[in-house]
C-alpha cells in the first residue's frame, strides 16, 4: 500500500470525515483511512496497481471536497 495525503475545501465538522470515509470506503484499492477536519485532510493507503490518486481526488471532488492538495507522505 502507498501512503497518501490531502487536504481538501468544504470539509468543516465530524459529519464531513463520516462521509468521506464512507465515500472512500466504496474505492476498490483503498486501504485505511483518517479524516480530520480541524486539519481539512485526509490520510489514507492505496494500493497503486487498483487506484490512482486521480481517482481518488475525482471521488472527493464530486462529493464536494475538493482536493487543494494532494502529496505522497
Ligand atoms: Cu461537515
Amino acid at each position: 500500500m502507498t501512503p497518501l495525503s490531502l487536504t481538501l475545501s468544504g470539509m468543516s465538522c465530524a459529519g464531513c470525515e463520516q462521509r468521506i470515509a464512507n465515500v472512500l470506503g466504496r474505492l476498490d484499492g483503498v486501504g485505511s483511512v483518517q479524516a480530520d477536519h480541524r486539519e481539512r485532510t485526509v490520510r489514507l493507503d492505496y494500493d497503486p496497481s487498483v487506484v490512482t490518486p486521480e481517482t481518488i481526488s475525482a471521488r472527493l471532488a464530486g462529493a464536494g471536497y475538493a482536493p487543494i492538495q494532494v502529496a505522497a507522505r
